[in-house]
């Protein structure tokens, strides 16, 4: 067995040493593939040392063949064994980085609490809901026409009053009930209606403890062939005793809307004492009328209660201002 030439041999056995020299020296999986192609790639230093081999006499060929597969195994383990080390150290620093630290004092994220008034609508919104009604709500900003007209409000009305509207340049005013999104709703579909309407409206009322110039109304109405005032007090008073408690006393006593005929306000006992909490009564004809429906045909009744009235008397609250003070020691008891 003759040795092979010594140029290659040597030439060989020096890559080998400059490659495994520099893979244990690399410090990351990108310089290691560097390595890689530098090495072992297509155009790499074995691939030209190989190159040469074509000059070789013949019977050298099978010997540096051996040593260049030698050489190339060699390469590539120390290539291997340096990528599961390089792999290994990332997950390690990665792991170390993440590391949880569990006496760290945890990130404080205040408890935000539903506001008596949206705590209100949302029930009012579940109890109807359950007797077969839908949510419709339309603009805080109204026509005359909605707001007052339709509802058999004429001009000389005292509720249209400069005392007790706002009113806008352009002549449309801020909506002083939610009321004119029913005429809405009913300009829009044919009976059998039946609607929850819930919404900010606006009085200008001088603000004392009971009066706010914004507050929240909720309004239903139930447009049908049919419908009675006996149909009114039962829904009514499975309303406020959803809301109150069982064997809430309720009583109607007679009074005077615009929109509604007869009309009714509507009390309960509560804690001893009777308390007005809503107005409600008959559709009036002429409201009917405004909207195309033949009264003749149809009948329906309407309610409507102020929210803030409704969480005061629930939640014993003495000031209709704390509701909109945004004072968190008094939102922080709901
Ligand atoms: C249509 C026809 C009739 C809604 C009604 C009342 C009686 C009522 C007040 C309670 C306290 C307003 O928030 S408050 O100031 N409301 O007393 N509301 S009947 O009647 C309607 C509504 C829509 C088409």
């Amino acid at each position: 067995m003759t040795n092979p030439p010594e140029s290659l041999n040597d030439q060989l056995e020096a890559l080998r040493r400059d490659a495994e020299g520099e893979v244990a020296a690399a410090q990351t999986l990108d310089e290691l593939e560097q390595f890689r192609i530098k090495f072992l790639g297509k155009k790499g230093q074995l691939s030209q040392l190989l190159g040469a081999m074509g000059k070789l006499p013949p019977e050298e060929r099978p010997l540096i063949g051996a040593l260049t597969n030698e050489v190339k195994d060699a390469i590539q383990s120390a290539l291997d064994s340096k990528k599961a080390a390089l792999q290994a150290a990332q997950i390690q620093a990665q792991l170390e980085a993440e590391t949880l630290d569990v006496t760290l004092p945890g990130v404080y994220r205040p408890q935000g609490r539903v506001h008596p008034i949206s705590g209100v609508i949302d029930r009012v919104i579940d109890i109807f809901v359950g007797l077969g009604y839908t949510v419709a709500q339309g603009p805080e900003m109204e026509t005359d026409y909605y707001n007052f007209e339709a509802l058999n409000t004429p001009a000389d009305h005292p509720a249209r009053d400069m005392q007790d509207t706002f009113y806008l340049p352009d002549g449309n005013l801020l909506r002083t009930h939610t009321s004119s999104v029913q005429i809405r709703y009913m300009s829009e579909n044919e009976p059998p209606i039946r609607i929850v309407s819930p919404g900010r409206c606006y009085r200008r009322d001088t603000v004392d403890a009971t009066h706010a110039a914004v507050f929240h109304q909720v309004e239903i109405l139930a447009i049908d062939e049919g419908l009675t005032f006996t149909d009114l007090k039962g829904t009514i008073k499975v309303f406020l005793q959803e809301m109150f408690g069982d064997d809430l006393p309720v009583r109607f006593r007679a009074s005077y809307f615009p929109f509604t005929e007869p009309s009714a306000e509507v009390d309960v006992q509560w804690r001893g004492r009777w308390l007005e909490v809503m107005g409600c009564g008959m559709v009036d004809p002429n409201v009917l009328k405004a909207v195309g429906y033949d009264p003749e045909v149809y009948t329906g009744f309407a309610a409507g209660f102020g929210a803030e009235r409704f969480a005061m008397v629930l939640h014993q609250i003495d000031d209709i201002r704390r509701l909109y003070a945004s004072d968190l020691r008094f939102l922080r008891q709901f």
